[in-house]
Formats: structure tokens, C-alpha cells, sequence
């Protein structure tokens, strides 16, 4: 039996060890197993370099991390252990979520085609478990579904999974039992299969990122995912991570950068770049012929899909890269609120601060005031959106980070080089010439009233305008924040 120093050593993992310690599981009880390795820091591991087993060029998994392996007669030996965690989802808000190894998601597991792999799975959860490696070619009594291709694994009990990485690509694993409560919990991880020689269809770059889409509700001032929930979720996560808790995808200009991104969510995210044009290179099923790509800039994963998109990052600077549907870029709302853009409520909030005095009108002038509104929210609860950029708040949350392109950025360096200083001439800037009264249709003033250049819904000196139709939306509608 290896001592956990030589076990972590020969996973490479010397350069990580600070932040990596073992599970308080009694060795008596896993004397035949590899020991298992935790992992609590939310930050993003520096790539997990092999020294045994065939060479590759090893991924990064943002706010995440890479098991080691033992080798053991030439077969890759895995411990994961399901258990219940606390995820700190972004600073000073934290989640008890299930996952494995002290974490959620758990470890990215990776292997290379051909590779004999033995995973040992140790169930530390109340109640019956099992895993499923989703997207894999294996027998069928290893694909880990509960009732049908096995026994759930009892709590205490561990089972061990063993097959060959048949095919290269861009997996994912997660319980098959009980998934409805296992997985709004927070249990599911990244699995990546690298190709064992030069693939026609796998391209090498210098960047390989990985992450998961995943999903939670949790009451503000609460730490427990309410597992019942199936659309309206108002935590929108990258790795049970938000933002500004994602780090950034730092990159070395001219890079060849490689983003893997799986689903298990309840919903499609259209994920989105800015400032560069990619392809997707692979999907669920493997690479994707050449002559079926095309450049794009955002690509929908539906739920229970991978992707793999690859772009050349010629371009210098922060750019975001985020969830398109703007509910899934904010945090958990304290409150249901209706919408009050164009509302001038300025009377009204008088007379309720005289009752009320924490009282606060919400959105007049659309939400980005509360970015910068310290509103009272209760004990660990995240801020709805937030992050702070050089210009200000950035108003985001959720499902955004940021991909840091530098040419003075160190090859293998992910550390986050700070913000990017534009060159002079080159930022958006104000107008300070005079405005121009806008040009409009004729049938469009019919039932606008008089206008008066630029629509201002506070400046109650403006003459009103007549409003043809009033539209509120039910009392019952609810969004997923
Ligand atoms: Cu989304």
C-alpha cells in the first residue's frame, strides 16, 4: 500500500500538495484501496501533469480540480467518495451541497484512450447511491444505472466500477439513483478522455478548459438546495460557482484555447463569447467532422450535453463570456418584484419611509441601481448581481466570467493578471456635442404625445405621454431569481 506522500507523487500532484489533504477515512477499512484525496479550496488546481501512464496534455477545470490515480499493474486506480460538502458558491456565501471527494461538482476525472481504468466508489450519504459515466462505452453491468444494471451502493458500502476509456472526448459522471435529489444537490463531475496519439479531428492547444453547468434553489439566508424545484432555480452556477466566484479563463495571446462545457441543468444555456469566433470541435458523441464546422459566437448545450468549442485568441483584453439568457446572469432575489421601469414612484416612497424607513423602491430606471445599492440581505445570501470591474459594477451574477487574453502572459500561467489597461484611443467615450431632435414616423407620434428629445422617465417636467396600453404581469408569475 502506498503512503498517501508516494501515492500523491506518483499522481504528480507535488506542486498542488499544499492544497490537498486526505479524508479522515480509517485506513484499516480501506487498507485495499487507493486512499482517497479531498479537496475544500474553491479555487481553480493548477493542470494535474501525469508522470505515470501514457503522456497528455491535461485540462483545467475552472474553480476545480483533477484526482490523482494510482497505478496498479497498469490499471488507473480512482477513489471517489460521495459525501455531503459545503461549497463556498462565491465569496461569502456558502452552500450544503452532496458531492464527492469535499467537493461539488466532484473531481475531473482524466484518463487516456485505452486506458484500463478502476474506479472505487464510496458512498459516505444516508441513502443508496450509484454512478453513471455518462456519454462512455463500456459493459453494460459498469453503466450505473440503479435497478437495472445494478445494486444502488448502501451507504458505508463502496463498489467498483472497471473499463476501458474506449473513445476519446468530453464526458461527464453523475449518481444514477435517486438523480432528482442527488443531482439538485450538487453530485456530478467532469470526465475527460484524451486521445492517445495525434487524432485527425483533435486539435493540440495550448489551453484546455472544463467546467459544468449546474443549477440550485436556495432561499436567501439559507444554505440547503430545495430539491423539489425543477424550473425555477435562482442560482445559476459554472461548478456550483457564481459569479463573481468564477474565476476568470486567463490565456496567453494567440493561444489555441479548448473550452469543454457540459450540461446538468434543467434548462438550455446559449453560451456566448465575446470578441472571437469559435467552432464547435466536439459534442456528446466525440469530435465533430471538419466539414461540419462552422464559426459562431454562441452555441446552445441543451440538458445532458457536452460541448467542446476551440478559438484562436488573437485578441487582447477581458472579454466576457457568459449564459445569454440574462436571468441566468443574476443571483437569487430576496423578492418577487414586479417590473416598475418607467413607474415614477417618487410620492408614494415618501409616504411608505414614514412607516417603513428600510423601504426601497426597486427598478424604476430598469436594476442596475441595485448593483451598487447595499441592500439588507439576510447572512449568507449572495448579492443578486455584482462583480466589480475597472469601470464600476459589472451587474452580473450567475452563469459570467471573463476570459483574460494578455501577450505578456507566461505559457502554463493561469494566475489572474488584473484588468486590462486599454490602449489610449481605443475605450468608448462620451459625446459632448449637441443632441439632434430624433427623426421619427409620423404614425409612431399619433399616440405618443408631444416628444421631447431624449426619454427621460424621472424629469416629471416632461410632458406625458399618453399610454395606450398599461401591462402588468400576473401576480402569480414568478421568475428563476
Ligand atoms: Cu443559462
Amino acid at each position: 500500500m502506498n503512503s498517501r506522500r508516494s501515492f500523491l507523487r506518483s499522481a504528480g500532484l507535488a506542486g498542488v500538495a499544499g492544497g490537498v489533504a486526505a479524508a479522515s477515512v480509517s485506513r484499516v477499512a480501506m487498507a485495499a484501496l487507493p486512499e482517497p484525496v479531498v479537496q475544500t479550496k474553491p479555487d481553480t488546481m493548477p493542470p494535474l501533469m501525469p508522470n505515470t501512464g501514457r503522456p497528455y496534455n491535461p485540462v483545467v477545470t475552472l474553480n476545480g480540480w483533477t484526482l490523482p490515480w494510482r497505478m496498479n499493474n497498469g490499471v488507473k486506480e480512482f477513489h471517489l467518495v460521495a459525501e455531503p460538502v459545503v461549497r463556498e458558491m462565491s465569496p461569502g456565501f456558502k452552500a450544503h451541497l452532496w458531492g464527492y471527494n469535499g467537493q461539488s461538482p466532484g473531481p475531473t476525472i482524466e484518463v487516456v484512450e485505452g486506458d484500463r481504468i478502476r474506479l472505487f466508489v464510496t458512498n459516505k450519504l444516508g441513502e443508496l447511491t450509484s454512478i453513471h459515466w455518462h456519454g462512455q462505452r463500456l459493459p453494460n453491468g459498469m453503466d450505473g444505472v440503479t435497478g437495472l444494471n445494478q445494486k444502488g451502493i448502501p451507504p458505508g458500502k463502496t463498489f467498483v466500477y472497471e473499463f476501458v476509456a474506449r473513445r476519446p472526448g468530453t464526458f461527464m459522471y453523475h449518481p444514477h439513483a435517486d438523480e432528482m435529489v442527488q443531482m439538485a444537490m450538487g453530485m456530478m463531475g467532469f470526465w475527460v478522455t484524451h486521445p492517445k496519439t495525434t487524432h485527425p479531428l483533435i486539435d493540440e492547444v495550448q489551453r484546455d478548459f472544463c467546467f459544468l453547468l449546474n443549477a440550485y434553489d436556495i432561499d436567501p439566508g439559507a444554505y440547503t438546495p430545495k430539491i423539489m424545484t425543477m424550473i425555477d432555480f435562482n442560482l445559476w452556477s459554472w461548478n456550483s460557482r457564481i459569479y463573481p466566484g468564477i474565476d476568470p479563463l486567463v490565456v496567453k495571446k494567440n493561444d489555441k484555447v479548448r473550452i469543454r462545457i457540459g450540461n446538468l441543468t434543467m434548462t438550455n444555456h446559449p453560451i456566448h463569447l465575446h470578441g472571437h469566433e469559435f467552432e464547435v470541435t466536439g459534442t456528446d458523441g466525440g469530435p465533430t467532422p471538419r466539414g461540419s464546422r462552422w464559426m459562431e459566437v454562441t452555441t446552445d448545450i441543451a440538458v445532458g450535453q457536452m460541448r467542446q468549442v476551440e478559438f484562436l485568441a488573437d485578441e487582447e483584453g477581458d472579454w466576457a463570456f457568459h449564459c445569454h439568457k440574462s436571468h441566468h446572469t443574476m443571483n437569487a432575489m430576496g423578492h418577487d418584484v414586479p417590473t416598475m421601469i418607467g413607474v415614477d414612484h417618487r410620492g408614494v416612497a415618501k409616504q411608505i419611509t414614514n412607516v417603513i424607513p428600510d423601504y426601497m423602491v426597486m427598478g424604476e430606471r430598469g436594476m442596475k441601481d441595485m448593483t451598487e445599492m447595499e441592500m439588507p440581505l439576510p447572512d449568507n445570501t449572495a448579492p443578486m448581481m455584482t462583480g466589480e470591474g475597472p469601470f464600476g459594477a459589472i451587474g452580473m451574477g450567475g452563469m459570467f466570467s471573463v476570459l483574460k487574453v494578455r501577450k505578456d502572459q507566461k505559457p502554463n500561467d493561469y494566475r489572474d493578471p488584473g484588468w486590462f489597461k486599454q490602449p489610449a484611443g481605443t475605450a468608448a467615450f462620451e459625446f459632448t456635442g449637441a443632441l439632434p431632435e430624433p427623426h421619427r414616423f409620423k404614425s409612431e407620434q399619433l399616440n405618443q404625445g408631444p416628444v421631447t428629445g431624449l426619454y427621460n422617465p424621472t424629469d416629471t417636467s416632461a410632458p406625458a405621454r399618453a399610454i395606450e396600453v398599461k401591462v402588468r404581469k400576473p401576480a402569480g408569475h414568478k421568475h428563476g431569481h
